[in-house]
């Protein structure tokens, strides 16, 4: 099941990459070399800026459980953690130099609890 659910991901991902190819969302919102969650669907709202390394971060209280999009423009894939520390089956990947203006089609709204660097 864990398998099947991070293959789907990782397929949903994949148009992002092609978009940011001929798209440029307000680039300047987000800072390079930073990953930026959104309280909203379409960048929205809350920014909350992270440079992730490989030990988790738990999400503040702002964020937590209320993520909706995000940039990621570091140069490392991020995943995000429905559950704090880093654990449990239920899992986003944000590749390297993409974004997702809503993680509604993912399954994961207002989940996000944990990230690092994978
Ligand atoms: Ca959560
Ligand atoms: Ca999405």
């Amino acid at each position: 099941m864990k398998r099947k659910l991070v293959t789907a991901l990782v397929t949903a991902a994949l148009p992002a990459i092609f978009v940011g190819a001929t798209a440029t969302p307000a680039l300047a919102d987000c800072p390079s070399n930073t990953f930026c969650l959104y309280e909203t669907a379409g960048y929205q709202d809350g920014e909350y800026r992270y440079t992730p390394g490989t030990s988790c971060t738990n999400l503040g209280s702002g964020i937590n459980n209320d993520a909706n999009s995000m940039r990621n423009y570091r140069s490392y894939n991020i995943r995000l953690w429905d559950l704090p520390g880093c654990g449990g089956a239920t899992t986003y990947l944000a590749r390297a130099f993409s974004y997702d203006s809503d993680f509604g089609n993912n399954g994961f709204s207002n989940k996000a609890s944990s990230l690092k660097r994978v």
